[in-house]
Formats: C-alpha cells, sequence, structure tokens
C-alpha cells in the first residue's frame, strides 16, 4: 500500500455522529445549573451563541464573562465549574443511556461499510470521554468501542478545537499522516482544527452550523444519507458522487483521490 491510500476516517462525535448540543449536552448543563440552585437556563438560541466556544466547562466559563457577568463567583471558580461540568456529564449520558439521542442518517452505514474494507477509524472530539462512550454504546452497542483505534477526547490536549492538536495527536496514536486519512466534521471550530491538522474534512451541517463557513471543506453534505434518504450536496466537487445518491466508501476514496 502507498503511503496516499486512504487508510483510516477521523470522525468528530457532537453534530457529526449525532444531533447530541440542542437536545443533549444543553438539556444537561441545565439539569446540572437546576441541581446545583442555579436560575440558569440556557435556552435553545442562546446556546447557539455558547457554541462558539468547545468544551463543556470552558462554555460555561464563556457564559459567566460575557453572559452572565452580575454573577458572584465563588472563591475557587476552577473547582466551582469542574462540579457543575461532572454533575453535567452525568445527566448527559442518562439522557444517552434512555436512548434519546439517535446517530445522525447514514452513520451507522457507513461506519460498517469503512470496517467491512478495512479502513481503520478513529474519534477526536472535545468531549468528555465518558460522553463518546455513552453514545457508542447506545448506539451500536458495547462491542463498538473496539471499532475505534483511537478514541481522542476530551482533555487530553489541553488547546480545544479549533486548535489541531486533537486531531495531532488522534494521528501520532494511528501512526498515520495526514495524508492517508479524511475527517468528518459539523462545524467551524471542527474544521479549523481539522484542516489545521492538514486532514481534508467532509462536512455534515446540522442547524447551528449551517451558516459556518465550509469554504476548506472537501463536501458539505446536509447528512452522510441512505439509499432511501438521499442526501444533498451543499458544497464541494458534487461529482465524486458519480450518481451515487448517499456517501459510501467509494465516493470516500474519489474525494481522497481528489478526483
Ligand atoms: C463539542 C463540544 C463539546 C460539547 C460538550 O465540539 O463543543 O463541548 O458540547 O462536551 P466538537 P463536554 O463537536 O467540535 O468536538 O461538556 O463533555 O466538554
Ligand atoms: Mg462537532
Amino acid at each position: 500500500m502507498g503511503a496516499h491510500n486512504l487508510q483510516a476516517l477521523l470522525f468528530d462525535v457532537d453534530g457529526t455522529l449525532a444531533d447530541t448540543e440542542r437536545d443533549g449536552h444543553r438539556v444537561a448543563f441545565n439539569l446540572a445549573f437546576r441541581d446545583a440552585g442555579l436560575d440558569w437556563e440556557w435556552d435553545a438560541e442562546l446556546y447557539g451563541k455558547l457554541l462558539a466556544v468547545t468544551g463543556g466547562k470552558e462554555r460555561i466559563r464563556f457564559y459567566l464573562e460575557n453572559y452572565n457577568r452580575d454573577f458572584e463567583p465563588p472563591d475557587d471558580l476552577d473547582a466551582f465549574i469542574a462540579a457543575l461540568h461532572q454533575a453535567k456529564t452525568a445527566h448527559y449520558t442518562a439522557l444517552l443511556a434512555k436512548g434519546r439521542i439517535p446517530l445522525r442518517s447514514g452513520v451507522e452505514r457507513l461506519i460498517q461499510e469503512a470496517r467491512a474494507v478495512g479502513l481503520r477509524l478513529a474519534i477526536a472530539t472535545t468531549t468528555t470521554p465518558a460522553n463518546v462512550e455513552a453514545l457508542l454504546v447506545h448506539t451500536l452497542g458495547a462491542e463498538s468501542l473496539d471499532w475505534f483505534e483511537v478514541i481522542a477526547a476530551g482533555d487530553i490536549v489541553p488547546a480545544k478545537k479549533p486548535a489541531p492538536d486533537i486531531y495531532d495527536y488522534a494521528l501520532k496514536k494511528l501512526g498515520l499522516d495526514s495524508s492517508e486519512c479524511l475527517a468528518f466534521e459539523d462545524s467551524i471550530n471542527g474544521i479549523r482544527s481539522s484542516r489545521g491538522a492538514n486532514l481534508t474534512t467532509i462536512i455534515t451541517i446540522n442547524d447551528y452550523t449551517r451558516d459556518d463557513d465550509f469554504s476548506e471543506a472537501a463536501l458539505v453534505l446536509d447528512q452522510f444519507g441512505e439509499p432511501d434518504a438521499p442526501c444533498q450536496v451543499l458544497g464541494g466537487k458534487a461529482a465524486v458522487f458519480n450518481g451515487t445518491a448517499f456517501l459510501n466508501v467509494d465516493v470516500l476514496q474519489r474525494i481522497h483521490a481528489g478526483v
């Protein structure tokens, strides 16, 4: 195999594998605030603004600095935020255990097709490792944790997306060059990170990210799609589909080859 063959797929989680933000993370943050006796309420619109910052702890701090300046912070703000965030993670994983958040259209099919042809799989996300595990276990089953050779998540690198560090870390763990991989993202912070690591990137948009700047993407889709639920090509070279109605491994090979 030459150095330029496609070897691995690197997936973002939130927004890409599943629409987790509005009905998952946001809800869990609000439950944690309520538990702590705080009257903070992040509605769907405010949450869209808070998504400017990745990482839950970083997002809480950003909220206090920009949207709740009257709040008198406790002496140990780091510990206060860490405790809130721990409660949020517990609520979030409990929501996933209830099966509230399904995978997006075409995600399971594409992952299975990739496995069947021997492509290696990895995850590069800013979310907490426990959240990734809960999503995979409650959608694809516990065995799916082993399908991903590298699960790069959360505080494993200090500089979260849009910094490229999490993708650089995942590539290093895989022992691969960016030219041998494709990345899947849904947001501006995500594609800044993946492109910063020099990865050819495929975007699936969602309601929070449809107006983001995806000019650096090889392909912009509304979803991966299924044979009975075609994807819409919103940007990039539609020719790679060559008559196929959804994203499959053949299409990935053509994107990787720069067709
Ligand atoms: C995901 C995030 C995360 C989650 C919350 O971004 O921004 O902060 O919203 O996760 P991306 P934690 O999809 O670009 O990785 O609360 O566990 O940090
Ligand atoms: Mg994302």
